[in-house]
């Protein structure tokens, strides 16, 4: 591996398709919609499609049940020898609801498949309450969208979550937020858990703020950090807090991504995948293998 970087993480990221750049050549990922749930609410997002924060909005993936899923990958991991990492990314959020069939998911898959690399991408606010799990079941690689680190970015960012039975909204929601992404990055990184944090980048409400989150997430042990456009298209009702809110043009993107270059590593690869995508990045052989598919093969 290269020089600057520690064998065991190293070992870690040599064929995980979005931690190492070059591995995404060779490796595929695929993901199962196994949580639908979600416990916030981002302006960015409709709920009748894939969470915006790992995927690309108005996208409808096929949800499975733990089993469906389990079947599945177990079919697609004969067909394609690359694949390397299996993803829970949505719909909703992956630790949400108790995040029970992400865990039910990953539990019997590292029974059946025990070389497959377990990853998980999640909003942050059920994170504290689940690191012990996630170390559990050997999954070595988490996403936590970050799109502010000031409580005030945020109020404009998150309408409300729900958290210890209640809703919460303004200020007091997105200070709750902050501190569980925060806390959840510190236990995940203090247990050698390899974080990439994905950032929306919302023209005129994050923009230049995101330099600030690059630092914070930098300094708390993150390996790798995601600044993705948010896309914003009226047709699938996912205008920003619909107020007309565009997302960023390439440009725009591109400069605040120089800006944060000397800080927390950047991720420029990323493709936005559904959260029932299946082979390389950039590559989505999801139909080859729908539930219908599956059972039909017994
Ligand atoms: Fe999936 Fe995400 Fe794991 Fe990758 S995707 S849960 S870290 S295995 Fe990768 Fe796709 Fe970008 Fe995500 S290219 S959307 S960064
Ligand atoms: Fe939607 Fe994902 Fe935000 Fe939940 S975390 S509201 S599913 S974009």
């Amino acid at each position: 591996g290269p020089a600057d970087m520690d064998p065991a993480v190293w070992d870690k990221v040599k064929n995980h398709p979005c931690y190492s750049e070059e591995a995404h050549h060779y490796f595929a990922r695929m993901h199962v919609a196994v949580a639908p749930a979600c416990n916030i609410q981002c302006n960015y997002c409709n709920r009748k499609y894939d969470c915006s924060n790992e995927s690309r909005p108005g996208v409808v993936s096929e949800k499975l049940t733990p089993d469906q899923a389990i079947k599945k990958i177990l079919a697609v991991a004969q067909d394609i020898p690359q694949l390397s990492v299996i993803g829970i990314a949505g719909p909703g959020d992956s630790l949400a609801a108790g995040a029970k069939n992400t865990f039910a998911t990953f539990e019997h898959l590292q029974k059946k498949a025990p070389d497959l690399k377990l990853c998980l991408s999640t909003n942050g606010l059920a994170l504290p309450d689940n690191v012990d799990r996630i170390a559990q079941y050997n999954i070595d690689h988490v996403t936590i969208t970050i799109n502010m680190v000031d409580p005030e970015v945020g109020a404009q960012i998150y309408p409300w979550i729900f958290h210890k039975h209640k809703r919460w909204t303004g200020l007091d929601a997105a200070k709750i937020l902050h501190e569980h992404q925060m806390l959840g990055l510190e236990m995940l990184t203090a247990r050698g858990i390899l974080v990439k944090v994905n950032s929306v980048m919302i023209p005129g409400v994050n923009d230049e703020h995101l330099l600030a989150v690059n630092k914070a997430v930098k300094a708390r042990g993150a390996f790798l950090h995601n600044i993705m456009p948010l896309i914003s298209d009226p047709a699938h009702g996912t205008h920003f807090g619909l107020t007309g809110q565009r997302g960023p043009t390439a440009q725009e993107l591109k400069v605040v991504q120089d800006a944060c270059e000397g800080g927390a590593k950047l991720m420029r690869h990323c493709r936005q995948c559904r959260a029932d995508a299946v082979g390389l990045l950039g590559e989505d052989r999801g139909d080859e293998f729908t539930a219908d598919k599956i059972e039909a093969m017994g």
